[in-house]
């Protein structure tokens, strides 16, 4: 009994232990940093022994745009730096590390226009757990060497735009290619880490559709909802939105990339509301389509309850092995077996499958098109599902998103908790704050 009772304790204090172990760990924005050096540890381990790969940070933005770090360089650093460099080098190189991040010294004056930043020193060391930082003036004359050794190598974006003209210095024989086909094997399976994020981000763009459908009305602007949902997400902890806000209502409802969001909503216009927050650098991508008046016509309603129907019949066949592309098809069948008809821009009648004309899904994470190594599904990986119809002729535009985690015996839909029935979407509308 007493030893017993002795071991339960000794359990305690080892889930205690463990429970602080965890809250101790460090990370950068929500990853632990243990994780970033396995991301960079398996980059190194994809290369070839005669590539290497180059990723350098953004710059500083132009005045007009808000400073949002390389998602890659991003992923692999969790530093949001300027005019940095990570070197990975495979794990046979000569050159005998795997990763070599580089920092500018920064000046008194770029510390006042840009805030502090990560120094090339031990504190950083620390903090990032890459062991080899160098300066930033010492990466011309590291490449001029890695080169020899490394005559392939591969950059991300910012890379390719700043560092061309210095690799061809280091080595006219050098071969440049994309980082991004090994980024989206790395990528592509999320973490329980970047899981957590994911779930996050969706929470704050389900803020954003609540806000947003309490204040659509019929007379209401379609910008006076995207600042309702701005303010949801922020609130929520996001940095920014994901991408730009498509708030469609009526025949914007069928302009698949409107994003000019200043159209005043009618009497009975269907608005599209297609929006994500993005969190600690991950994004969610829901969209969700409202009856302005709080009432779907028996027409609307119709199509809305095919569009339901075919993002249902996806979602059950989403499961590990199969691929996009096939989800794709059935969906395009089953649109193609529906009874429902609808014209087209001639006045000819035809298949709903003649106005789903866009990708059925796509995959999500950092970037809310994210990298998409083009594999069947697998536990781990997060991506969207958005059959949508479009009739300009009836002025009518439908689309409903939700995201999933691909789960081993099928799919976790994470969006879940914001409403999609028909009824459900309508009570939403019809809800009004009291003031
Ligand atoms: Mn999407």
């Amino acid at each position: 009994m007493r030893c017993a009772s002795f071991a339960k304790m000794i359990g305690l204090m080892l889930l205690w232990s463990s429970v602080f172990a965890v809250a101790d760990t460090p990370t950068l924005w929500g990853i632990p940093i243990s994780e970033y050096a396995q991301r960079r540890a398996q980059l190194s381990q994809m290369l070839e022994n005669d590539r290497i790969a180059i990723l350098a940070s953004e710059g500083s933005p132009p005045t007009r745009m808000k400073f949002r770090q390389d998602s890659n360089f991003m992923y692999l650093t969790g530093l949001e730096t300027v005019n940095s460099v990570l070197v990975i080098l495979p794990p046979e190189s000569p050159l005998g590390e795997s990763a070599v991040l580089f920092l500018p010294r920064q000046s008194r004056v770029a510390r006042l226009f840009e805030g502090p930043q990560p120094e090339p020193d031990e504190q950083t060391r620390r903090t990032t757990g890459i062991e080899a930082i160098q300066e930033r003036s010492a990466l011309s004359a590291f490449l001029i060497e890695a080169l020899r050794a490394h005559p392939r190598v591969l950059l991300n974006r910012p890379a390719r735009t700043t560092l061309t003209d210095t690799l061809r210095e280091a080595n006219p024989e050098v071969q440049i290619g994309g980082v991004e086909r090994l980024m989206a094997r790395l990528r592509v399976v999320k973490s329980p880490a970047e899981i957590a994020l994911m779930r996050k981000a969706v929470q704050a763009s389900i803020a954003g559709h609540r806000a947003l459908a309490q204040r659509l009305a019929p007379g209401v602007y379609e910008y006076e909802l995207e600042g309702a949902a701005q303010e949801a997400f922020r609130r929520h902890g996001s940095e920014r939105e994901g991408y730009p806000m498509i708030i469609g209502s009526g025949p914007n409802a069928c302009i698949l990339h409107y994003n000019a969001n200043k159209r005043q909503i009618r009497a009975g216009d269907l608005v599209l509301v297609d929006i994500g927050a993005e969190y600690s650098y991950y994004t969610a991508d829901i969209t969700r389509t409202y009856p302005a008046s709080g009432k779907f016509t028996p027409r609307q309603r119709a199509l809305y309850v095919a569009v339901l129907d075919a993002l249902k019949l996806a979602e059950k066949e989403a499961k590990p092995g199969i691929t996009l592309g096939q989800l794709h098809q059935k969906v395009v069948e089953f649109f193609r077996n529906h009874k429902l008809r609808a014209k087209d821009e001639n006045g000819n009648e035809r298949t709903l499958d003649h106005f789903f004309v866009h990708g059925l899904s796509h995959m999500l994470g950092m970037d809310v098109h994210d990298l998409d190594p083009n594999l069947p599904l697998r536990p781990g990986m997060v991506f969207t599902i958005e059959p949508g119809l479009y009739i300009p002729a009836e002025g009518i535009g439908i689309r409903i998103e939700d995201d999933y985690l691909v789960t081993e015996t099928g799919v976790e839909n994470l969006s879940r908790a914001l409403p999609r029935e028909p009824e459900a979407v309508e009570r939403m509308v019809r809800a009004k704050r009291r003031r």
